[in-house]
């Protein structure tokens, strides 16, 4: 059978979480590397695809998806030998899609908010009121962990994933203040102790917020 497609870049914070989730099935993707910087997610091929042309992408066969947290629940469905990841009791499966909408709604959106007119528009504004936004999230992740291990309960979920591919990509610019928010920080380390971690997130969300900081400064001049 062939390898499912996924159109990804290693900067793009759902594509790695995608990415992720594939690994924790040991599902092998073959991956397509879209340049977003260059504008290959503009083309009317891929928009075709996705009119929403967005990355990630996956091509499975005759089926077509986007949206990295529908592409998670997806594969974990189809590929799962077990449903721990994306659970099949309606109660646990309803709080890992409440995790979810927060990435999508909450981190995701205000990482967007601050990221994308700084990477593409030559804005500087780099406001301490949007940075104060997105470590309002911060309070958030520190409550969702105060009385276990992972965003769920005791057990890893795409929400795990789906989260830490996001708040890895923007906790420079936005810090994670030590004292105030030890579970978190734990949480953090126990994701990055994951084999596949290094290579699958850490590298392409380091390389995202060191590009993100080179483009800030060129905006305002300073390069
Ligand atoms: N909610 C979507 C967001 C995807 C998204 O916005 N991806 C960015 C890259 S990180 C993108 O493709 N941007 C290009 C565009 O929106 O035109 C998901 O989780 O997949």
């Amino acid at each position: 059978m062939a390898k499912p497609i996924l159109y990804m870049a290693t900067l793009s914070p759902p594509s790695r979480a995608v990415m992720l989730t594939a690994k924790a099935l040991d599902l092998d993707l073959e991956y397509k590397h879209i340049n977003l910087l260059k504008g290959e997610h503009l083309t009317p091929e891929f928009i075709k695809m996705n009119p929403q042309h967005t990355i990630p992408t996956l091509v499975d066969g005759e089926a077509v998806l986007y949206d990295s947290h529908a592409i998670c629940a997806y594969l974990v469905e189809k590929y799962g030998k077990e449903d721990t990841l994306y659970p099949k009791d309606l109660l646990q499966r309803a709080q890992v899609d409440a995790r979810l909408h927060f990435d999508s709604g909450h981190l995701f959106a205000r990482l967007r908010f601050l990221y994308e007119p700084i990477l593409y528009f030559g804005s500087t504004d780099c406001s301490i009121d949007k940075i104060a936004y997105i470590q309002k999230c911060w309070e958030i992740m520190e409550s969702f962990l105060k009385d276990h291990p992972y965003l769920c309960g005791d057990n890893m979920t795409i929400a795990d994933m789906c989260c830490v591919a996001t708040i890895t990509s923007v906790n420079d610019v936005a810090p994670i203040d030590e004292f105030k928010f030890p579970k978190f920080l734990a949480w953090l380390k126990r994701m990055a102790e994951l084999p596949y971690y290094k290579d699958t997130n850490e590298e392409g969300a380091e390389e995202l917020k060191r590009i993100f900081k080179e483009k800030l400064a060129e905006n305002r001049g300073a390069k």
